[in-house]
């Protein structure tokens, strides 16, 4: 075990008196936090009081859950913890879809949650709910303060274990424990190394690598939170194999290199599905291989299924879960891509005789791709073809095109869950790691916004933009207040179909066009409403127009000013996300015969 002794930043040393409350903060200054997200409430008003002279910024929202994917996404972009809190009871409750959320992204947020006073607890009093069942699932552990001579401890726990564990953690504090005299000793942070993995494993991995005719990788989030991706690029390089992107994870491999492929899932990369399908060997680097992420699309059923699977994953429950492997590796994604390259150096590779013909192999897919994607100008099915035909509104298609044309350098991009989000998963490419931020796999409408808004306060000086379909607008746009009022600059672009279309591709494919709370009739216009707000809005009606709106207001983010991008798109809806999910409808009763399929 490795315990970093040193001092983050200027917490108090040795055992001395202080109140619960100072040591809260101190232990927050302790662990390098800076930045608090939440809304103000009195149940840890006392410790609150004391952030200005701790050097912590309190960043004011507007609903808790906001609070919560800031966190998210500030621990996303930073590596380092997010932290949120809130008023016991309402405000706590608030923080529940937030920290799923997170959970499900692996983010190091510490969810701070005071809760009713300890002496009238299961009296039914004021804003009391049971906090710590409520959040039981969705964190990796849950620090409860019983003692308020334990505050400095407990804090310092759920700090370290967001870190160990990779995920959120809840410290429940009873209000009335920020008051009173302690005696204690501010702990420093505990840093514990990863190794690379077992011998046996390692040794296995390379024996199974060097044999392989057509080795391919597949790097997920672990080789972003390792910081791994040069190590990733070196065994890549050396293997001269193929790299995938796990889904969601645009950003794990640099999209300018000759062995990047694209992702895979979802309305991913045909190019990365067909070269991993010929794979004999994948080493899948830092991903849990979660159900979504290797689903058939574009109806290529793609996962090579009688290859060899090596999966390196930091949480060992991980290894095999979702597929079953050759060599699982419970490691670090850095240490681990360090230790195979070790082995395999000097090493004869069975891939290295092949190695010109998959370099061409790769190129070819790459550019088929890159061709389909400039012919799919818009989506082909009766339905789409129908509602599209009289609409003097832009094609989602070519609106992403345009936006990944004028994407700035250095961009972070959060992608929420919707139909159009989904499809700009095929025009979503990235240079550097912690650049791209979606729902993972719990999925929330309304996550895009404030992670982003988290992101730009841990990274001021990049780029910061938000897609956002409007119904998940309708959602999260409040937090338009806390750009304004916090003067934190982003870019939202908002994909105005009218509709809730992911849910409506649904009831176009299974439910014969029945619908039923699809339509997003009477929406105001966005960029009104963001004018209203304080922020600068357009509407953007034409292709000719979307490259210059999107680099304007990555501009002005510059000049400190947040901006909404209404984007006028048809109503026309590519493939949806859970045709695995939905059957044709079967009734039984003949009252509701009219809607079998
Ligand atoms: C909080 C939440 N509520 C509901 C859903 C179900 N859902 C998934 S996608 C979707 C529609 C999204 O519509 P919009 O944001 O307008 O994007 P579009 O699909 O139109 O591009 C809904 C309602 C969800 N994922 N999350
Ligand atoms: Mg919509």
């Amino acid at each position: 075990m490795n315990i970093m002794t040193e001092t983050r930043n200027l917490a108090v040393a040795g055992k001395q008196k202080m109140t619960p409350s100072e040591a809260f903060v101190e232990t927050l200054v302790a662990q390098g936090v800076k930045d608090v997200f939440g809304i103000v409430g009195s149940a840890y008003m006392d410790a609150l009081d004391l952030f200005p002279l701790a050097g912590i910024r309190f960043i004011s929202v507007a609903h808790e859950q906001g609070a919560g994917h800031m966190a998210d996404g500030y621990a996303r972009v930073s590596g380092r913890h997010g932290v949120c809190i809130a008023q016991n009871g309402p405000g706590v409750t608030n923080f529940v879809t937030s920290t799923a959320a997170a959970y499900w992204a692996h983010s190091p947020v510490v969810v701070v949650t005071p809760e009713t006073g300890s002496m009238t607890l299961g009296l039914g009093g004021f804003q009391e709910t049971e906090q710590l069942p409520i959040f039981s699932r969705i964190t990796k552990y849950q620090a409860h303060v019983n003692n308020k001579a334990r505050m400095a401890e407990l804090t310092a726990r759920a700090f370290d274990r967001a870190l160990l564990e990779l995920g959120p953690t809840q410290l429940n504090i009873p209000r009335d424990f920020f008051y009173g005299d302690i005696e204690c000793e501010i702990p420093r942070p505990v840093v514990i190394e990863r190794g690379a993995g077992g011998e046996q494993a390692l040794n296995a991995a390379a024996e199974l690598l060097a044999g392989a005719q057509f080795p391919v990788i597949l790097c997920g989030g672990g080789v972003i939170m390792a910081e791994a991706l040069a190590e990733a690029i070196r065994l890549a390089e050396l293997l001269q194999a193929p790299v995938c992107n796990s889904y969601l994870h645009n950003d794990s491999f640099p999209a300018g290199h000759p062995l990047w492929c694209g992702p895979l899932g979802y309305q991913g990369s045909k190019a990365a599905m067909k070269l991993i399908a010929k794979a004999d060997v994948v080493l899948a680097l830092g991903t849990r291989l979660g159900p979504f992420g290797t689903l058939p699309q574009h109806g290529l059923d793609y996962w090579p299924k009688g290859a060899g699977i090596v999966q390196i994953d930091a949480d060992a429950k991980m290894l095999g879960l979702v597929k079953p492997v050759s060599v699982g590796i419970c490691g670090d994604a850095k240490a681990a891509t360090l230790a195979l390259i070790a082995r395999l150096t000097g090493k004869s590779l069975a891939c290295r005789a092949n190695q010109g013909e998959r370099l061409a192999a790769i190129r070819a897919e790459k550019a088929t791709w890159e061709a389909e994607l400039d012919s799919w100008s818009h989506e082909k099915d009766a339905w789409s073809l129908d509602v599209a035909k009289n609409s003097s509104h832009m094609h989602p298609r070519q609106m992403l095109r345009e936006l990944e044309r004028a994407m700035p350098d250095n961009a972070m991009v959060s992608t929420d869950i919707g139909n159009i989000c989904s499809i700009a998963n095929s025009y979503l490419r990235f240079e550097r790691p912690r650049s791209m931020f979606a729902a993972m796999s719990f999925g929330n409408c309304g996550y895009a916004f404030p992670t982003v808004i988290g992101a730009k306060v841990a990274a001021p000086d990049r780029p910061a933009i938000a897609y956002v379909g409007d119904g998940a607008w309708g959602m999260s746009f409040g937090e338009l207040q806390t750009c304004v009022r916090e003067r934190i600059p982003v870019t939202a672009v908002v994909f105005n179909n009218g509709q809730w279309g992911a849910e409506k591709k649904n009831h176009v494919d299974f439910y014969a066009n029945r619908f039923i709370g699809v339509n997003l009739d009477k929406q105001p216009s966005w960029a009104a409403v963001a004018k209203a707000m304080g922020a600068e809005g357009q509407r953007v009606d034409t292709l000719s127009d979307v490259g210059p709106a999107l680099r304007a207001a990555a501009k002005a983010q510059g000049e400190g000013r947040t901006t909404v991008l209404e984007m006028m798109v048809t109503r026309e809806l590519g493939d949806p996300f859970r045709r695995d999910a939905l059957a044709l409808p079967t009734r039984h009763l003949a009252k509701y015969k009219a809607t079998a399929a």
